[in-house]
């Protein structure tokens, strides 16, 4: 750059000015040095601009000649930076071309698809089996009041049979100081909710999750899924649940297994029974067989015709009106179905597991 003179201005220092100022702009890369070329030569205080501004100090025809050259000076520099600025546009806009290339040829990168978690796949298997027998889905509040977790299910305060669920009991007590509200322990408090909204014939099924206090290992888990079935209408009998149940296994297992009921005791239900499948690894033979543990039956519900103290309690005519209720794992389910070996797998998040399914 050429410092402005205080010297009166020559062709020849006209010259040098542009000869300087040309090489200059011309190794310029960027718009940010331009700019400061143009003010240094063509700004208020650059050095074209000087000259232009000393022009008064010369001889009348001397003005004309120098002022003529000194015009012709400004046009060629504005006209060079003009260019030179196009010049700089354009080499980046080849630049970002070249690198923001788009390869078309390039193989895309797969999507990754998510999947259903094997409980909701199994939960969804067999309540589709019930669908089709002609029940309905219905589903309620995990966190629930004592009154549907155990008192509507003949399960009063103090009763023994409390302690078959360990519970997890919320911090809220009711007005007699006793814990009222907990997550729920198993999917029957529905039975009463079901039947005090609507009036028979009733069938449903009802999955969610369940809580319990409990200390896990291979086949329990603190907090699971269970899928309640009721059905309460005129005339139902235990050859209704027996045939549903029957219907169910065979679905789920294939027609080839064998059922097998026993007595067992829940207070809502009279008669209580569980329900044992033949062992589908060892075709109930049993022996040395891991899954069955040698003894050719897997347990999978329990059941049992709906208490008489239950349909009283929803205000039903006992006289009128029996039913049958049945509660399923269908993690145990799917544990049966597919070999595994642990409960725990299922919620521990593990891709490795969950994408088997
Ligand atoms: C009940 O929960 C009863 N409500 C079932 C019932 C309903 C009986 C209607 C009669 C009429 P139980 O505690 O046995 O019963 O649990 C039922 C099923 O839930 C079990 O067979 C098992 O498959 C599953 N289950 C229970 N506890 C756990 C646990 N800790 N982890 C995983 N699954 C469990």
């Amino acid at each position: 750059m050429t410092e402005p003179s205080a010297q009166p201005p020559t062709a020849q220092s006209i010259d040098e000015i542009i000869r300087s100022a040309l090489a200059e702009l011309e190794s310029l890369e960027n718009l940010e040095a331009v700019d400061q070329w143009r003010v240094s030569y063509l700004g208020r205080r650059g050095s074209l601009t000087a000259v232009l501004r000393s022009l008064s100090s010369l001889e009348v025809e001397e003005r004309r000649t120098i002022g003529a050259r000194a015009n012709q000076a400004k046009i060629t520099l504005e006209d060079r930076l003009e260019d030179r600025v196009r010049h700089i546009n354009e080499d980046a806009l080849k630049r970002s071309a070249s690198r923001d290339r788009l390869d078309v040829t390039l193989p895309g990168r797969p999507a990754l698809a998510g999947r259903l978690h094997p409980t909701t796949k199994i939960v969804r298997e067999i309540c589709n089996v019930f669908v089709a027998m002609g029940f309905g889905v219905v589903e309620g509040p995990e966190v629930e009041w004592d009154h549907y977790n155990f008192e509507m299910l003949n399960i009063p305060k103090g009763h023994p049979a409390r302690d078959m669920w360990n519970t997890l009991w919320m911090d809220y007590e009711d007005p007699a100081g006793e814990k009222a509200m907990l997550l729920r322990t198993h999917t029957s408090p529905m039975q009463a909710r079901v039947m005090e909204s609507r009036e028979p014939p009733i069938r449903v099924v009802v999955p969610g999750k369940c809580y319990r206090y409990e200390a896990t290992d291979a086949t329990h888990e603190w907090h699971f899924y269970q899928v309640e079935g009721l059905a309460v209408g005129e005339g139902i009998t235990f050859a209704d649940l027996k045939g549903t149940l029957y219907e169910f296994a065979r679905k789920m297992f294939g027609e080839e297994r064998q059922i097998r009921f026993r007595c067992d005791y829940f207070p809502f239900v009279e008669p209580g029974v569980d329900l044992s499948i033949d062992c589908f690894a060892c075709d109930g033979d049993g022996d040395g067989c891991r899954i069955c543990r040698d003894s050719g039956w897997i347990e999978i519900l329990g059941a049992g015709m709906v208490h008489p103290k239950v349909l009283e309690g929803v205000g039903y005519d006992t006289g009128k009106y029996t039913g049958f209720a049945f509660g399923m794992g269908p993690e145990r389910i799917a544990m049966l179905k597919y070999g595994i070996d642990d409960i725990r797998h299922f919620y521990a998040n593990d891709l490795r597991f969950l994408r088997q399914f």
